[in-house]
């Protein structure tokens, strides 16, 4: 048997083991990550493990080392695990041909595709954004751009035309990646016309590869698109990976804050690479022969981190799904599971609530027999969920982790590891070696003990960390680093149980959080307010049974849209909303009103409008400051 070189790699087996890294990695860090980094792939070794001012909003790993992420992902398992299955695909509707890509398989596929952006003008630094279906030829493209050091921004293919500019335009991409069409459930999407919308409105773009997927006749524009499978017809199946810097750039995601604009989340190569990789083995205690499957789409931050990049870097087989867990029934997951004999499933709990909707029969005509670890991300999940999800999935027989991270973290940071650190219902668990989580008071007070309630701050760097926002990096200063002088600000709260277990209980800011997506307020405000009948509007969370929280929006119509029919109105602009954000940001109410309750000094007074919401409106508080208190009356009768 050849040295298998991830064998190597720090991995817990035991509570007592979990209690020692934690401890050696808060006194010793730079050791702790420094052995943890070792077994990777290294063009040259790094001269500094950590150089790190959180109040700058400077934190830099493994300064000096050069490396690929794709050497670590494909190059340095051929010795052991060329004929390994690296990617399961399973497409849409179940009676397609699934397709199976080995390691050596998925490497020339990679080189394939990266010499085609080579030949197409793609060079390191540039900006590339992929705007494709749920395929192997999405991851191909994601490890494509890394391998020859192009940054990927990857735009979840259920946004719109405005919102793939915005994200294009404030990554100044040269490249867009797409396809034909895409399967979603029962319908099908024409991805290319989508692109070709937003790109009328895109300079930087000269550039379009498109995949063919469906087959469906597309409109090429001279001299900008191509197809891939033309480009890739005679280049070489291999291509040199490209020597990065540790911190050079890997890619800019978007995501949603308590400002109007989405934020481009820059993660950079070495320090992401260890920390998805040590996290992935150790959450879901992986084991050489799992079959591991994350429903998340590449298009969110946890497509990133553990579908693609945590399982390649371990070795392990990922399956990648393009559908929807109701189609064509509410049986689809668990027949999946059983088709490929996934034995860790890692989902969202809204996906999990949808389910439980339905019949149970539907989870219950399947054996489930392969599964070892359940995981949930997203969002916090609700106990009768948790229960549900251990009971009928797990049979009771595996461990269930509750994950919490954040795009901008690049990884799980708080989390049971299977098996190892207690999983309770409704709680993350204990931190990851390397974060040191704190309970702060809004003052900024560190809060000491435990049964403790506060906001959730992390007080040490760690390898994952957000490096800036792309283009802007007083914002990321700003947003994460100031709030709290030497912390880094999650945005969420938590409570700490009596056994030092954290709890995560949801935003504290304007995000709000609909079936694991987030969106600030003021963003799905600000294409509210796109519609020409509306004058201002405000938008809240309220909670949703299936979706975690819903959106409830409030709307002034301007006096010429008096004479409109309401419903005519609700309809425009969710109109509206779908046209500058997506389907997914869609409101779930609609309400009409004359007014909204400021306070004096005009600000909006959101605490009033999520009670309304909630349905709690006998608790509102005070309503005197307000500059004219019967607004309120007027809402509440309007309630939907
Ligand atoms: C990975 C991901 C981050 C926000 C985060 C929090 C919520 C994520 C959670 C959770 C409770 C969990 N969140 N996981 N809340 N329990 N296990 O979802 O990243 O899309 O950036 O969202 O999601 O509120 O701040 P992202």
């Amino acid at each position: 048997m050849p040295d298998n070189p991830t064998t190597k790699h720090a991995r817990i087996r035991s509570l007592e083991e979990y209690h020692e890294a934690y401890r050696r990695s808060v006194e010793t860090p730079e050791q702790f990550w420094a052995e943890v980094a070792e077994p990777f792939t290294w063009r040259r070794k790094w001269t500094k493990v950590l150089d790190s001012d959180m109040a700058a909003g400077r934190n830099e790993w493994f300064q000096g080392a050069r490396l690929n992420i794709t050497e670590n992902c494909l190059d340095r398992h051929l010795a052991t695990r060329a004929n390994k299955l690296a990617i399961i695909y399973e497409p849409n509707d179940p009676k397609t041909r699934h397709l199976r890509l080995t390691y050596r398989e998925l490497h020339q596929e990679v080189c394939k595709f990266a010499n085609v952006l080579h030949n197409n003008g793609v060079e390191k630094g540039d900006r590339v954004c992929i705007y494709m279906p749920m395929i192997p030829q999405l991851a191909i493209a994601v490890l494509a751009c890394a391998r020859i050091g192009a940054i990927h921004s990857v735009i979840f293919a259920g946004f719109s035309a405005t919102a793939i500019a915005d994200r294009v335009n404030d990554a100044q991409a040269t490249v867009v990646l797409t396809a034909d069409g895409l399967n979603r459930g029962a319908k099908q999407i024409p991805v290319k016309r989508v692109v070709d919308e937003a790109l009328e409105t895109c300079p930087s773009v000269r550039r379009v590869i498109v995949v063919e997927h469906l087959g469906w006749p597309v409109q090429m524009k001279e001299g900008r698109d191509v197809w891939y499978h033309e480009e890739a017809e005679d280049v070489p199946k291999t291509c040199p990976a490209e020597e990065m810097d540790a911190e050079d750039p890997l890619f800019i995601l978007y995501t949603s804050g308590s400002t109007g604009k989405p934020k481009g989340v820059v993660h950079s190569t070495a320090g992401y690479m260890v920390w998805a990789d040590y996290t992935f083995r150790n959450v879901f205690q992986i084991e050489e022969n799992d079959i591991y499957w994350c429903t998340a789409d590449i298009g969110w931050v946890t497509g990133h981190s553990y579908l693609l990049y945590g399982p390649l870097l371990a070795g392990s087989t990922s399956l990648m799904f393009e559908g929807i867990p109701t189609y064509p029934d509410a049986g689809r997951f668990w027949e999946v599971i059983d088709k490929h004999s996934v034995s860790i499933f890692y989902t969202a709990p809204t996906a999990i609530r949808s389910l439980m909707a339905a019949p149970l029969d539907n989870v219950l005509s399947y054996s489930l027999d392969s599964l070892r670890v359940l995981g949930s991300v997203g969002e916090p999940i609700n106990e009768e969920a948790w229960y549900w999800y251990y009971q009928h999935v797990g049979k009771e027989r595996c461990p269930v982790v509750d994950t919490w991270w954040q795009t901008e973290t690049g990884g799980i940071m708080i989390s049971a590891m299977a098996g190892i650190t207690p999983s309770k219902p409704t709680h993350a668990g204990l931190p990851m070696p390397g974060v040191q989580p704190v309970l702060l008071t809004q003052e900024g007070k560190e809060i000491e003990g435990n049964n403790e309630e506060g906001y959730l701050a992390i007080k040490h760097s760690w390898p994952g960390i957000i490096r800036t926002t792309y283009g802007d990096h007083e914002r990321a200063v700003q947003t994460y680093f100031a709030p709290y002088k030497g912390y880094y600000f999650t945005g969420d709260g938590a409570r700490r149980d009596e056994n030092g277990l954290y709890r995560i209980i949801g935003r504290v800011d304007d995000v709000i959080n609909v079936s694991g997506h987030r969106f600030g307020t003021a963003e799905i405000e600000n294409a509210i307010n796109q519609n020409q009948n509306v004058v201002e509007s405000a938008v809240v969370g309220y909670p949703h049974d299936v979706k975690g929280q819903g959106i409830y929006a409030y709307v002034i119509c301007s006096p010429e849209a008096a004479n409109k029919d309401k419903a005519h109105i609700e309809a425009s602009i969710i109109e509206t909303i779908v046209a500058e954000i997506g389907k997914i940001a869609k409101p779930d109410k609609i309400q009409i009103v004359s007014g909204l309750p400021k306070t004096r000094s005009g600000k909006i007074m959101r605490r009033i409008l999520r009670k309304v919401a909630e349905g709690e409106i006998s608790s509102l508080g005070d309503t005197t400051t307000l500059l004219d208190p019967a607004v309120v009356d007027e809402i509440i009768e309007g309630r939907k």
